[in-house]
């Protein structure tokens, strides 16, 4: 016996990939409804490759009594909407908005770092998603933090357009198509060019002069890892379609060398180390789309700290940073909780 499953949100850029990433990893399914707002209804969406297609229904008409698990790629305004709904008939919410992350009564899950979290689900029914920039790097630091016990990381990010949903895609094609052929690169999804570009800037601007984007990365990796890790983070928007690279530099309390830390990275669960020291031995985001791990690469000690690596990390952000991690996260709950399939 399987789950009855929800994807709302299927017509974006995350929920498109919750329904690949159930089907490729074949989660138990007896019954699938696929849901999104007014405009999108009567649409036909893919259930991966399997072949099957589903006709989108409407999330304000739809009851979600009876249904176990609802993955939500519907952003904030839609999960304060709906996601109270679902989670009181009894459907488990996995949110891909930042909205709940950071309530205390609702567990921020990355499966590889924090499972235990997910048994406080029962609170609320609703379980959160990171980031997309946070979940890449929790999973990378996890096995380091046990290992030899980080202090303080400074991340700088470069991350793709696909962070900002169809529309920043899309700019990022037309601008490019447009300066080929001596039109104007208009901006509109972005504050500036995209294209033959990069973009300081990625979420709104808080009062201390950083990001939303970059307040994300410090406070959900203290809630999912550790509250006691200091984190610094610079966002950056690349002309790259899919894929978040992050540079990171961390600080640690124990002695680490670059060796053992490619060791512990090599065995670490979710973790792909490609680190050759040579032309061409390291990843970039067009080598990780696709893919479900973290990669790691660029290894190497800091010399200018007692105990200090620098690394660098590429993810699919719409796989590990977003419908991977919900789809393992569901995986997680199924195992523990709700144990059917
Ligand atoms: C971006 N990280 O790349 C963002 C997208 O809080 O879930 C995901 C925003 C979020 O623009």
């Amino acid at each position: 016996m399987g789950y009855r499953v929800v994807v709302a949100g299927a017509t974006g850029n995350v929920g498109r990939e919750m329904l690949n990433i159930l089907a490729e990893r074949e989660f138990p399914i007896d019954e699938l409804a696929v849901l999104a707002s007014s405009r999108s209804v009567g649409d036909m969406v893919d259930f991966g490759e399997t072949g099957k297609q589903y006709k989108v229904q409407n999330i304000e008409h739809f009851d979600p009594a009876g249904w176990d698990i609802a993955l939500f790629a519907i952003g904030s305004d839609g999960s304060a909407t709906y996601a109270p709904k679902f989670a009181a008939a009894g459907c488990v919410v996995i949110d891909n908005a930042s909205l709940y992350r950071m309530d205390p009564d609702i567990p921020l899950i990355v499966p590889e770092v924090n499972p235990d979290a997910i048994d406080g689900y029962k609170k609320r029914n609703i379980i959160a998603n990171p980031n997309c920039s946070t979940a890449q790097m929790v999973v990378a630091l996890k096995p380091l933090h046990d290992a030899a016990k980080i202090k303080r990381v400074v991340v700088s990010t470069y991350q793709s357009v696909s962070g900002a949903g169809k529309a920043g895609m899309d700019e990022l094609f037309e601008q490019s198509r447009n300066i080929f052929v001596g039109d104007p690169a208009v901006a509109s999804k972005f504050t500036k060019q995209i294209a033959f570009n990069v973009i300081p800037h990625i979420d709104s601007f808080l009062d201390d002069g950083s990001t939303k984007e970059e307040w994300k990365m410090v406070v959900e990796t203290k809630k999912i890892l550790d509250p006691k890790i200091k984190v610094t983070a610079t966002c950056v928007r690349v002309p790259v379609f899919v894929g978040h690279s992050e540079s990171i530099n961390i600080e640690f309390e124990n002695e680490i060398s670059a060796e053992e830390a490619q060791d512990i990275l090599r065995e670490a669960p979710g973790v792909m180390l490609i680190d050759k020291r040579e032309d061409g031995g390291y990843i970039t985001p067009i080598e990780c789309v696709g893919e479900f791990a973290t990669f790691i690469s660029r290894v190497r000690e800091d010399s200018t700290l007692e105990n200090g690596l620098n690394l660098w990390c590429v993810s699919d952000n719409l796989r590990k940073g977003a419908a991977l991690n919900a789809v393992q996260i569901a995986e997680l709950l199924g195992r523990r909780h709700l144990k059917k399939g």
